[in-house]
């Protein structure tokens, strides 16, 4: 990984600038996909399911016998980790998300309160390609479970057999989630927008995908369909000192790089004798991957930079706004409360990227590409609406009122004013309303 040692200040923006996406080709693809599933619904999805999957289907809906039978190709063990998994991320999510919500007099006889209520239908989609990401049911369908979601519906694209992944079959009915559809790509996300004869339209759509999944979610975005965050190639950034142990560095930075030739990884150091030590420990444990030419791109595009101190790496951090941050130095929890912005955070040498992504208990579905800085992470709140609620007792009329007349007077909004005054009257002609 090339290192880049001391660096002015004045170059950060450059050293800090994830590459360009490119855009062209994908922008007329997916136009063209989403019209023909606007126009041709199941049938689009059909012929895309042969075009791009190499998929014959005569239904998009997967049967019960289906999931049932996605659980014996499972072995024990993987399902003892998924329910595992499973736990830990129901336990956090659920204790992060609270449905208390104080009832709040903000003058006699006036209270206002807030309460989250299910999004009706939410869609998950669930990338098939090199890697089935299974562990990504697990971060959408436990929030929405939590949630209550009135509709959950799940997509995701099939093998040349006409099968889901049957890991992603089996998390999903893990999480209560059994309205799965054989649809992957944009040609899912237009079906979520728009319906089709067998998928409904949803109100929100979550989960990851290539460039085609990205651009047809900001399309959805343009027809009223919200969306759980804009995403670009994951990434990770890890600080380390002179004590961090090179192996665990090296294998924190290659366990990022294998998701794909475009992730993002970023090393900042205050020591360049670690730097060049991760560098040694980069060739050893690139060697044994198997996905090894994927790493390999991913880390020719990465960079260790040198800087004077931990401190400064802390600026550098910010600077860059990381999906993943590792930091991996002595005093690592002081270092953890100085970071002002991250998606997520790993804490001391032992708790490597890994976890979150399976198991820890918090959500791998964060803001990459610097949307840390203005977005979260996927939580039980990506899956509610916060509503408000106020009731005012003829009292409470009575003490408000007034203002609220002089304020619609001022504003030229004569009719605002009257729907107070015409009670305040009634009130006046009938004090026993009191
Ligand atoms: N690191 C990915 C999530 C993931 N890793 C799934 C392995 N499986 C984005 O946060
Ligand atoms: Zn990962």
């Amino acid at each position: 990984m090339k290192i880049i040692s001391n660096p002015d200040y004045s170059q950060q923006q450059e050293l800090l600038e994830r590459p360009q996406q490119e855009r062209a080709n994908v922008e007329t693809a997916v136009n063209d996909i989403i019209q023909l599933v606007k126009e041709n619904g199941d049938q689009a999805l059909f012929a895309f399911a042969e075009k791009f999957d190499k998929a014959k289907l005569d239904t998009l809906r997967v049967t019960e016998k289906e999931i049932e039978q996605a659980s014996t190709l499972i072995s024990p063990e993987l399902k003892a980790a998924i329910q595992t998994a499973y736990q830990n991320i129901y336990k956090f999510h659920e204790a992060c998300y609270t449905q208390d919500y104080p009832v709040i007099e903000t003058m006699p006889g006036m209270t206002c309160w807030r309460k989250s209520l299910p999004i009706q239908k939410v869609g998950l989609y669930i990338p098939g390609g090199s890697a089935p990401l299974f562990s990504t049911v697990l971060m959408l369908a436990i929030p929405a479970k939590i949630a209550d979601n009135k509709r959950v519906v799940l997509c995701s694209p099939t093998d040349s057999n006409g099968d889901i992944n049957p890991a992603v079959l089996y998390t999903a009915s893990l999480c209560g989630v059994t309205e799965i559809y054989k649809a992957g790509g944009a040609q899912a996300i237009a079906a979520m927008t728009y319906g089709t004869e067998s998928i409904p339209a949803v109100d929100k759509i979550f989960g990851p995908g290539n460039a085609f999944v990205t651009r047809a979610k900001e399309l959805a975005q343009q027809q009223g369909v919200a969306i759980d965050m804009p995403a670009g190639p994951s990434e990770v950034l890890v600080i380390a000192d002179q004590k961090a142990n090179p192996v665990f560095v090296a294998a924190d930075l290659l366990a990022q790089a294998e998701h794909g030739p475009d992730s993002q990884v970023i090393l900042l150091t205050d020591s360049i004798t670690l730097a060049e030590a991760v560098n040694e420990q980069l060739t050893i444990q690139l060697s044994t991957l198997s996905r090894k030419q994927t790493a390999e791109k991913a880390i020719e595009n990465s960079k260790t930079i040198v800087l004077e101190n931990i401190a400064e790496c802390i600026k550098w951090s910010d600077a860059y706004a990381p999906e993943h941050l590792i930091i991996n130095t002595e005093n690592a929890d002081e270092v953890a409360e100085q970071i002002q912005v991250a998606g997520s955070i790993f804490i001391g040498s032992y708790t490597c990227e890994s976890l979150g992504d399976y198991a820890s208990g918090t959500n791998h579905t964060l803001p990459t590409y610097g949307y840390a800085r203005n977005y979260s992470g996927v939580s039980v709140d990506s899956f509610v609406n916060k509503v408000t609620y106020q009731k005012a007792t003829p009292q409470g009329l009575k003490n408000l009122g007034p203002a609220v007349e002089i304020m619609a007077t001022a504003e030229g909004l004569d009719a605002h004013k009257n729907a107070v005054s015409v009670r305040l009257n009634s009130i006046k002609a009938n004090p026993k309303s009191l």
